[in-house]
């Protein structure tokens, strides 16, 4: 086996291990929604399986995928990926950081939720495990930045491929927003951890959070809009629709996805609302990409079931591949998507934040995002990619063809009726929904209740999936390797596409960074210059 393809596999493997211990970890929270009256139910146990199952599912999960589908990119694009060797170092890193943290999470001394935020306080074996998990992903970018410039030097004045373009615009990206949650681990979690600092600023602590959480999130889908543009189409029989707006969709998210945070702290008390209200601008503006994307991808979908046959309006949706589990995954993950995004809409409107922030709503609101529209896709991506890398056939077919579905119907459950609990008042991150039969909690027992059926169909949805990548790892039947193709786009003209505005990173990185300035600068310095007193921290579980 190639050695990169080991390596891919690699992070795969950590990927779906990950998943399967979030996943079940997600039955205590299952439990609690239905409030049944179980053994080892206890407000201790729930916090910390809320904790392992965020971190690991939205931290470990979606990093170590994304870091495998980006060398299946740049070996793709240059036969071989930039310093192996280093690779092979940062995985290690990456994989001992997740060891620490999982360690910490699951021995009850890091209750403190995948957000961290102080003044919940864990043992520093948890910030210095994601250090390294962070430390290693940054070799990670360092790669695909490397192989995206070789790509151009090889090629003058010609486009790289649309998933190169989309990974290099990725790993930017990433080195740009983990700089917020560095400086948030190293001058404050780790040191007050540690004990050498007494006390913490937790409204700075949300602010380089989430000047790290919300280009995080765009971390997460652009990887999986890299499999709607460049493999869904293709594997419905399609073309994609049109490449150089593909090209556009990247970038803008390289320039618009960090000036965003506040949007995440539109109740916390020391940020001007004027700041606010810019970066709800610039939210704005980053969701027009997504709406860009809605049309792209439906639009090389209908080539696809054109191409097989579809006639009329809608006649093309019933002739898509409904029964290729890669195919599926994005259909699906995109119908969830639509909802999930206009829900983002809500959130990100300052009055209407004030009514669903803290609440269920928002638990709902990124199921649909990160834990479909990504990790839907993922899953899908990965009954693609794992026969390809590992030259094994796929095991468990019938299993792998049902998955998607299930995972959408309990998605659906889960996160419809989260919207409306959360509308009626219903808190996030809450031990037990019924309030001890409180009268109020009475009116959302029942979403809840269909909440948890929800999170059953999840949990067989999610054991389908590892048991058929795992399976296919193990004891797949012995193929030639395939090699990976990209969707061909429509009017592609002879030897691809020329270089435009769109493909200069280096140029859109540095209005980025630019526009981080102006978003942060005066807003943090303020922070940095009130009278402030910090808070000692608390370990309530
Ligand atoms: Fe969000 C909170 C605003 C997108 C994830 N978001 C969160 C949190 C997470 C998260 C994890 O403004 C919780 C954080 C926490 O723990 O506190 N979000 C937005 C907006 C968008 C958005 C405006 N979010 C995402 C994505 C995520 C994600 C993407 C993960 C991957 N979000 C917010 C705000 C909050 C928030 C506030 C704070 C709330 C609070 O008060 O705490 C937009 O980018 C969305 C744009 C998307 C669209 C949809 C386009 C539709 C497409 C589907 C095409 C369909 C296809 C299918 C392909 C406009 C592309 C075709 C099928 C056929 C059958 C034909
Ligand atoms: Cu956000």
């Amino acid at each position: 086996m190639l050695g990169t393809n080991r390596l891919i596999l690699a992070n795969i493997w950590v990927s779906v291990l990950s998943f399967g211990v979030a996943a079940s970890m997600a039955l205590m929270q299952a439990i609690s929604r239905a409030n049944l009256e179980v053994p080892y139910r206890s407000t201790r146990m729930y916090y910390m399986s809320v904790t392992a199952h965020g971190v690991l599912m939205a931290l470990v999960f979606t990093t170590f995928f994304i870091m495998g589908l980006g060398y299946v990119v740049a070996q793709r694009e240059n036969a071989a990926i930039k310093w192996p060797r280093l690779q092979w170092f940062c995985f290690g890193l990456a994989v001992l950081g997740t060891g620490l943290a999982a360690w910490a999470i699951l021995t009850f001394r890091a209750s403190v939720l995948y957000t961290f935020y102080p003044p919940l306080q864990a043992h520093p074996a948890f910030y210095i495990g994601l250090t390294l998990v962070v430390l290693g992903s940054w070799g990670w970018a360092a790669s695909m930045i490397a192989s995206w410039r070789e790509a151009r030097r090889r090629r003058p004045g010609m486009s790289v491929s649309l998933p190169m373009h989309a990974t290099a615009a990725n790993a930017m990206l990433w080195l740009l927003a983990t700089t917020g949650v560095a400086a948030e681990m190293l001058f404050q979690l780790i040191p007050w951890s540690l004990g050498l600092l007494p006390r913490i600023d937790p409204l700075l602590a949300r602010t380089l959070f989430w000047f790290f959480g919300h280009p995080l999130v765009y971390f997460w889908i652009i990887p999986a809009y890299v499999i709607w543009y460049a493999v869904a189409p293709r594997e419905a029989g399609g073309k994609l629709f049109s490449e150089p707006l593909g090209r556009m969709v990247f970038t803008l998210f390289l320039v618009f996805s960090t000036p965003v945070g506040f949007h995440h702290q539109f109740q916390d008390p020391g940020i001007p609302s004027g700041w606010k209200l810019f970066h709800t601008l610039n939210t704005m503006a980053v969701s027009f990409p997504s709406l860009v994307t809605a049309f792209t991808v439906v639009a090389s979908l209908e080539i696809a079931g054109r191409l097989r046959g579809g006639q009329g309006l809608f006649g093309w949706l019933r002739k898509l591949p409904w029964g290729n589990p890669t195919v599926s995954s994005v259909l699906l993950a995109g119908l969830l998507f639509l909802l999930g995004g206009f829900g983002g809409a809500v959130n990100a409107a300052y009055t209407l934040n004030s009514v669903v922030h803290n609440t269920a709503w928002v638990a709902a609101h990124f199921h649909l995002t990160v834990g479909s529209a990504a990790a839907l896709t993922f899953m899908g991506a990965c009954y693609w990619l794992v026969p390809k890398v590992s030259g094994r056939e796929l095991e468990l077919g019938l299993l792998a063809k049902v998955q998607p579905y299930l995972w959408f119907a309990g998605m659906a459950l889960f996160s419809f009726t989260g919207h409306i609990a959360g509308l009626m008042g219903l808190p996030r991150r809450v031990f037990a929904t019924n309030y001890g039969g409180a009268e109020q909690a009475q009116m959302w027992e029942g979403l809840t209740t269909v909440s948890a059926l929800g999170g059953l169909l999840l949990h067989v949805s999610a054991a389908f999936f590892v048991l058929v990548t795992v399976a296919t790892m193990l004891a797949g039947k012995r193929r030639t390797s395939a090699p990976i193709e990209w969707a061909e786009p429509l009017g592609r003209p002879e030897g691809g596409f020329r270089q435009t505005i769109w493909d200069r990173l280096g140029l859109w990185f540095i209005v980025a960074v630019i526009l981080v300035l102006i978003a942060y600068a005066v807003p943090l310095s303020d922070i940095l210059g009130m009278e402030r007193y910090g808070s000692q921290g608390f370990r309530p579980y």
